[in-house]
């Protein structure tokens, strides 16, 4: 019995030794913080991600992003996706729908389709794609392509958390823990407020917190070319 125990402290002792020098492996930690603004119901809804990271190579093959169509309203609002996904556009509402986008890197149209139907397209360049519908003005939403898989929406409180494991849970990515220690930019987009960004340290183990403070304005391009 005894040892048994010396055997098992033994190894434990070695996980732990191993855990902490295999770089990049759950040391270092998150990004969280808050953001409050100015002019907005609800600071909700705001992208927060980091314009270079670490890329991480996940299978994308399972994940399912979903813009849907009901009561004249896209949802979400705002959809953030890595690079090289596919959304799919299920038309669940009692009339017909026609998804287009203008913007420049990803310019696309669907065309008119029936309530039960659905499309997919995939986006394979990162940027800004204000999706549209031809037959009603007032439906708008956003889906941001981004270079990498860490990023954030806000939460009504405008709570956010880098990586974001809620996100990767709902969308079926494979969970990422932390971030790698080291110096990141931080930046904000919102089709209201004017964008913003922040130079981050993330320790050697442990989380880095940042608050903002947004006000309205035109927001910036993702990534400058
Ligand atoms: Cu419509």
């Amino acid at each position: 019995m005894k040892k048994y125990n010396i055997y098992l402290i033994s190894i434990i002792f070695a996980a732990f030794v191993l855990l902490l020098y295999i770089p990049g492996a759950a040391v270092a930690g998150k990004i969280t913080g808050a953001v409050k603004v100015k002019g907005l119901r609800a600071p909700a809804d705001i992208l927060v991600y980091l314009t270079k990271a670490p890329s991480v190579s996940v299978d994308l093959s399972k994940t399912k992003f979903v813009m849907d169509q009901q009561n004249l309203t896209f949802l979400p609002h705002v959809l953030p996706i890595p690079v090289g996904a596919t959304v799919l556009f299920p038309n669940n509402d009692k009339v017909d729908h026609n998804v287009f986008s203008l913007s420049r890197s990803n310019k696309f149209n669907l065309g008119s389709y029936k309530p039960g139907e659905r499309k997919t397209i995939r986006f394979d360049k990162p940027g800004i794609v204000e999706l549209r519908c031809d037959l009603h003005a007032e439906m708008i939403a956003y889906i941001l392509v981004l270079q990498n898989l860490y990023f954030a929406v806000t939460d009504a409180k405008g709570q956010f958390e880098i990586p974001d494991t809620e996100y990767s849970a709902k969308y079926c990515i494979p969970k990422i823990e932390n971030l790698p220690s080291g110096k990141y930019t931080v930046k904000t987009w919102h089709e209201k407020l004017k964008t913003e960004k922040q130079e981050v340290v993330v320790p050697d183990n442990g989380d880095v917190s940042i608050q903002w403070n947004l006000t309205r304005g035109t927001p910036g391009v993702l990534y400058k070319r």
